[in-house]
């Protein structure tokens, strides 16, 4: 039942609202229909690629989905590498998407047998990134379905909100997990971003596996460079 007073959409304004949504996804298809190359990996700080496009980072806890989602969203098996073994991704990755949009892979977080050294380095360098790339857009934060959200993810969501670096939550393996139980994992996590003031409102559902998601999380893109 709608509420009070809030009348329920006339049929244009239906038919409205779903050529817009169905422009914005062309808009997505477009963005990501050219070439995608990797242009650049950094190890350090000190090694970035000069501030130039726009960029959206992707970012997530360790094995949770992250070369995987660009591979799907650049329609392509293998762009980035995905693990067989937790913490593969041990640099920052740039790829430039048609010379519109920089996608950049990173390192995953909270790996606990990445060992002190190492988490010092790269990790430490993940968070000088998020922190102060002045071309950074948006951060895709990717959370498993499957998996309760964990410290590392609330602190790296602080320091987000620190920093006012927008992020937007994406949840990623969603074809493994029974669509009521993702329903309840979608509304936790909207609540969870709505106590953040650096999240996107809106959550998206992927899954790099099945392609769900895929094409609405590349409009979201399309239209975050846009704005
Ligand atoms: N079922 C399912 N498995 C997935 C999905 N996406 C990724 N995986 C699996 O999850 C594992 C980790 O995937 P990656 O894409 O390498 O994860 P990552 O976040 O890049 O990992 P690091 O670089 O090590 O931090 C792999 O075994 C993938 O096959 C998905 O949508 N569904
Ligand atoms: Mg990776």
């Amino acid at each position: 039942m709608s509420a009070e007073g809030a009348a329920a959409p006339s049929p244009k304004e239906s038919a409205d609202a779903a050529a817009l949504a169905a422009a914005a996804l062309e808009r997505g298809r477009l963005l990501f229909s050219g070439a995608c190359d990797f242009f650049y990996a950094a190890q350090r700080l000190d090694q970035l690629p000069p501030v130039g496009l726009p960029e959206i980072a992707v970012a997530g806890r360790s094995n949770v989905g992250k070369s995987s989602l660009l591979n799907a969203l650049t329609g392509r098996r293998a762009l980035a590498r995905v693990s067989v073994t937790p913490g593969r991704t041990r640099q920052l990755n740039f790829f430039d998407l048609g010379g519109r949009l920089g996608l950049v892979d990173m390192p995953g977080y909270g790996y606990a047998k990445a060992g002190k050294e190492i988490q010092r380095d790269w990790q430490g360098m993940m968070f000088a990134y998020l922190r102060g790339r002045p071309s950074l857009r948006r951060v895709l934060l990717l959370l498993d379905a499957r998996v309760e959200v964990k410290d590392s993810d609330r602190q790296v969501m602080d320091l987000l909100d620190r920093a006012a670096v927008t992020f937007q939550i994406v949840l990623t393996k969603t074809d493994a997990v029974k669509p009521t139980a993702l329903a309840a994992k979608q509304a936790a996590v909207v609540a969870l971003a709505r106590a953040h003031p650096a999240a996107h409102p809106d959550v998206l559902a992927t899954s790099s596996e099945t392609g769900a998601g895929i094409p609405e999380l590349r409009a979201v893109l399309a239209e975050a460079i846009a704005g």
